[in-house]
């Protein structure tokens, strides 16, 4: 007898990146959530849907036992500061590094410098960390404007190729963290749902690349 699984996840790179994954398993959506209106979609395998929500919003809905497992960038897990889930895989997908950049030719100020991010928890520690004065402005997009706009010395964010940076003439200096999507599970679903999602999760950790 296997249990009903709820696998919380977000459009675009996570859900293009996982879907393979899930295929490599025998785990197939009946709908494509790109194109759906549908926050829960089926799949082949009648115990396991998916729930398609915010990238920010996956910790929560796991954390607190909406869905049983999810797939979160570790730049929200760590911006989250959840720490009442397991991570028990490495899923190795939608790679990128989270780093400051900075204007071409512009170094930051010797004073306290102001850093424009999404990631103000992790920016703090950073900065904190390395005894640095910074000033953390929250923002939640277009980070590479704010140098531009006059708002920020530098920035804190994502960077995958560095073409987003490039286009808007900033340039990577430091970096915080390599980042990749973990597999998250509900503390009490790994116990009550615990043959079915060792199972997947062994599944899963047998096609990870
Ligand atoms: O877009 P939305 O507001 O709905 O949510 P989101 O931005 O949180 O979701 P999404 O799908 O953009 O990102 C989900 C997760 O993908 C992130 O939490 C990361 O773990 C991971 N990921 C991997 C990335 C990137 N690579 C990435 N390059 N997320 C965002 N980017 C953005 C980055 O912020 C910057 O704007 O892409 C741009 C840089 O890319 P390059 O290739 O130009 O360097
Ligand atoms: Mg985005």
């Amino acid at each position: 007898m296997s249990s009903e699984l709820t696998l919380a996840l977000s459009k675009g790179r996570i859900y293009k990146d996982t879907l393979p994954l899930l295929a490599k398993v025998g785990i197939e959506p009946t709908e494509d959530p790109e194109r759906s209106r549908k926050l829960i979609i089926p799949t082949n395998r009648k115990e396991i849907n998916l729930m398609v929500i915010r990238a920010t919003d996956v910790p929560t809905f796991v954390e607190l036992g909406a869905a049983d497992i999810g797939v979160a960038g570790k730049d929200v897990l760590m911006e989250a500061e959840c720490d009442n889930l397991y991570e028990p895989l490495d899923l190795k997908i939608a790679r990128c590094r989270l780093m400051v950049a900075i204007p071409k030719d512009k170094p930051l100020p010797q004073g306290r410098a102001r850093i424009a991010t999404k990631y103000i928890n992790l920016t703090r520690r950073y900065f904190a960390e390395k005894g640095q004065q910074v000033e953390v402005i929250k923002l939640y997009g277009s980070m590479e404007l704010a140098p531009l706009a006059g708002l920020a010395d530098g920035i804190v964010d994502l960077v995958d190729t560095g073409n987003t940076l490039k286009a808007n003439g900033l340039v990577p200096t430091e970096e915080i963290i390599e980042i990749s999507s973990r597999l998250v599970v509900n503390k009490a679903s790994m116990k009550m749902k615990a043959a079915t999602i060792k199972q997947l999760v062994n599944e899963l950790a047998a096609v990870v690349g």
